[in-house]
């Protein structure tokens, strides 16, 4: 088939697919059957441009970067492969003459959850991203059997069962039988004629499963390669010889367990041995193949800061310093000195949080157990840059017994970079002050960004095919276009349509609301959405305390002029996470009681759909009138979500806050709803002992909704599922639910107000949009490539 395949084409591949790749009549073929051979047809137009790329790549010896993520929540691939060839018409005509229906298709696929949430989804959007730019690049995870666990609610609260995406053949992905490496544990070391020789008691062979990327216009693939452990060793023999089946399979269990499944805690969760091991395997791997194909085109290690980028995604991947500088010494021979000249030439290091129980901190014990030479080499990286840098006493990578990898990370980095312009100010005047003080170049910001394929063009085709007629297609490649659009703001006809496309999208999510939870969301009610990771410090308690409190006052007024109100709430907790998952069973508790009260059911419904993931995100956020974005200031590095409402047309109730600074700037101001304290003014009154008590005491409202989950008005009279909540929240509040409650409330009023006037609101929805352009992760990789990784497009 041609790259410019016709309907026709694609109709014959996709038969020829179903009969000669998986041997099945159309007659039996089933769903699953028939996307499998769309995703062979469509994976074979990928193939041509992938190999091309890394044959010119290695032709020309050029600079690679390489994203090193123990986390890339890719989600659903064939839409946005489909999008990024530009053959969704032709596919619609292909489906058409087979009698299939697309969106079923589509919807047959696993949604592919290797990540938490927006540290993992980020790295997704950098890789499709990287390959639109045409930058020659690689990314390195693991290959989860099992990604993020599926949710489902009982009683209203979180149950977790396992994810089992490979539980089926996956069309995108290759096995490289060639490309395996080995990976130690454990063991010891010896020193051998003045040189370090480990001798690792245990080991796994690393087996690289490589998924192509598709940029968009599908002139460029980069690789996503997932590294899957087994065993070195098949079986046991003599063990299977003597009888003994299930000892003999042993070692293969063992090792793929390495492999088996994402750690689903996305801040709080440390010092298990298994991540440990996990975080070694992937880098291990993955620096063992960034030197083979650096040393398969060049000769000379000083080469590497030249020809090597490597990106670690946070400092999950923070062993990589000690690895690389291992590499070097014990298996090439260079002095510890230039081997860490080199390593800091080619690491750079992403921080995504400043929430101090987020950083990473491993026993020295364990270290030494578990990477008894590595624990070396960090010993060595720390002595060297207490003597160099000058640093005070109390600075260092070990400390209290334990390897600060955030530390770590920062000293072996060439660039340290925050995730919005606020966070990164604060990366220099917290974590990493002291650092900074010492290394003054070293940090710099790179906003974070989405890619409009996926968010934009794939979930939203009502939208985009406004757009498209409005101002051209160019946006979808080069989103500053959006600007064209800023006109249209004052044009009505215009803004009927952008209303027209919003609703549309709403009555399809309000159809799937009803169908999967029961919940009646009238399409014209404002759709107030808040999803995400379930965490105090984004406050989804905020959030429902004033779903309660006005429910009270629509309930003591139902005859007042009212805004109908739709909030939907999606998001998983992390297992261990109590308080969190208690927010969850409030939530539902809450959802359950105000959903069917006759007398405010038609102006206020709260409906929390299970298990959200990246399928979900791309059906609500097209639909959302108003993006929640009120984490505590100071709290959310960034955030990506917000991103994605603001250029779908959301508007914003937010906190100064992570990116949202950055996209109040750019909306500009009146078309955003600004409420709460600033991460300074949060810093002072978390220090005044009892302000939650004050605050609470100040406001009937907040009094008023704590006092109804006191007396188990949600929860059939017993309240005692929620003590520990409300005592925390009377007594601490660490993220001021209490003292934000009030500008919350009222700004949600003004939210109300606002939404009454439906030409102004659409107007603002507008500039939202036009104004977005710059929150395309397209221009956060132009930031890394400039300003990190000193690389020019291929070709350019
Ligand atoms: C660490 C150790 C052990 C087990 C798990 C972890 C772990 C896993 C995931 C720690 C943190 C994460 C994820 C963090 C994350 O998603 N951070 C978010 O990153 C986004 C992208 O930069 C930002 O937009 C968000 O503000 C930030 O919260």
């Amino acid at each position: 088939m041609t790259q410019f395949p016709s309907a026709q084409d694609l109709r014959d591949q996709i038969l020829y697919h179903l009969t000669h790749t998986q041997g099945r009549g159309t007659e039996f073929a089933t769903t699953f059957d028939w996307r499998l051979a769309v995703s062979y047809t469509i994976r074979d137009l990928i193939v041509t441009p992938w190999m091309a790329g890394i044959r010119a790549a290695r032709d020309q010896g050029a600079k690679r970067v390489y994203y090193l993520s123990m986390e890339f929540l890719i989600g659903r691939m064939l839409g946005d492969a489909i999008i990024n060839l530009g053959l969704d018409d032709l596919m619609d005509e292909a489906l058409e003459t087979l009698g299939l229906d697309k969106q079923e298709i589509l919807d047959d696929e696993p949604d592919a959850a290797l990540g938490n949430g927006g540290l993992g989804r980020l790295a997704a959007c950098f890789m499709e991203s990287l390959s639109s730019l045409k930058c020659p690049a690689l990314g390195y995870g693991i290959r989860y059997e099992h990604g993020l666990f599926r949710q489902r609610f009982e009683a209203g609260q979180q149950v977790e069962t396992p994810e089992d995406w490979l539980n089926q053949p996956h069309p995108w992905e290759f096995v490289r039988l060639d490309y395996s490496f080995t990976i130690g544990f454990k063991g010891h070391v010896e020193t051998v004629d003045g040189r370090a020789v480990w001798h690792p008691g245990e080991s796994v062979v690393a087996r690289a499963y490589d998924t192509p990327v598709i940029g968009w216009k599908g002139e460029w693939a980069n690789t996503l390669r997932l590294w899957g452990a087994h065993p070195t060793t098949l079986f046991d023999l003599h063990r299977f010889n003597a009888g003994d089946h299930a000892a003999a399979a042993e070692p293969e269990a063992l090792a793929r367990t390495l492999s088996r499944v994402l750690y689903p805690d996305d801040g709080t969760e440390s010092g298990k041995e298994l991540r440990l091991k996990q975080e070694y395997f992937l880098t291990a791997a993955a620096l063992q193949d960034i030197l083979r194909r650096f040393l398969a085109e060049h000769d000379d290690l000083s080469l590497l800061p030249e020809k090597v980028a490597i990106q670690l995604n946070d400092t999950h991947p923070a062993i990589a310093g000690p690895e690389l500088i291992r590499l070097l010494m014990d298996d090439h021979g260079m002095d510890f000195a230039r081997a860490l000249e080199l390593a800091r030439g080619t690491l750079n290091y992403t921080n995504h949080t400043l929430l101090p129980e987020a950083l990473e901190r491993w026993s020295t014990w364990l270290m030494g157990r578990v990477l008894p030479r590595h624990m070396q080499i960090i010993q060595m990286i720390d002595d060297d840059h207490r003597k160099t840098s000058g640093r005070p006493q109390h600075v260092g990578i070990v400390r209290h017994d334990q390897v600060q990898m955030g530390e770590l990370a920062f000293i072996m980095a060439g660039r340290v970079n925050g995730v919005s312009a606020l966070h990164t100010e604060l990366v220099k005047s917290t974590v990493f002050a002291d650092l900074h003080k010492l290394h003054p170049d070293r940090i710099v910001n790179e906003t974070n960004g989405v890619t409009p394929r996926r968010w934009l063009r794939m979930s939203n085709p009502a939208l985009s095919a406004l757009l498209d007629e409005t101002i051209g297609d160019g946006w979808t490649g080069d989103l500053d276009q959006l600007q064209r659009l800023e006109p249209f703001a004052d044009d009505a006809g215009f803004l009927d349509r952008l209303h027209a496309a919003k609703r549309a999208n709403k009555v399809w999510l309000s159809d799937g609301l009803l169908a999967g939870l029961g919940v009646k969301a009238d399409p014209d009610a404002i759709f107030d959405v808040q999803v995400k990771r379930i965490h105090e410090y984004k406050r989804q308690l905020l959030n429902i305390l004033e779903a309660i409190a006005l429910w009270r006052r629509i309930h003591d007024d139902p005859n007042g002029d009212w805004t109908p109100r739709v909030k939907i709430f999606g998001g998983k907790a992390a297992p261990g996470y109590w308080l969190a998952k208690t927010v969850i069973h409030l939530i539902n508790d809450v959802a359950a009681t105000i959903n069917t009260d006759p007398v405010t059911r038609d102006l206020l419904q709260i409906a929390y759909p299970p298990n959200y993931n990246v399928s979900m995100a791309e059906d609500l956020v097209p639909a959302a009138d108003l993006s929640e974005q009120i984490s505590t200031a100071g709290k959310e590095a960034s955030g990506t979500g917000n991103m994605k409402f603001t250029m779908n047309g959301a508007l914003t109730i937010g906190t100064l806050d992570g990116a949202n600074v950055e996209i109040r700037d750019h909306v500009g101001a009146g078309n955003f709803f600004l409420f709460g304290l600033t991460a300074d003014e949060a810093d002072k009154l978390r220090a005044i002992p009892g302000h939650a008590r004050a605050a609470i005491e100040a406001s009937a409202d907040l009094r008023a909704a704590l006092q109804m989950v006191a007396e188990g008005r949600f929860s059939g009279g017993r309240a005692d599922p929620y003590f520990s909540l409300l005592d925390r929240t009377w007594n601490d509040d660490p993220f001021l639910v209490t003292s934000d409650f009030d500008d919350y409330f009222g700004t949600q009023r003004t939210v109300d107000a606002a939404y009454r006037d439906s030409a102004g609101w659409d107007r603002m929805a507008a500039l939202n949009i036009a104004r977005s352009g710059f929150f395309s992760s397209d221009r956060t990789i132009r930031g890394y490539m400039r300003d990190i990784w000193h690389i020019a497009p291929i070709g350019s």
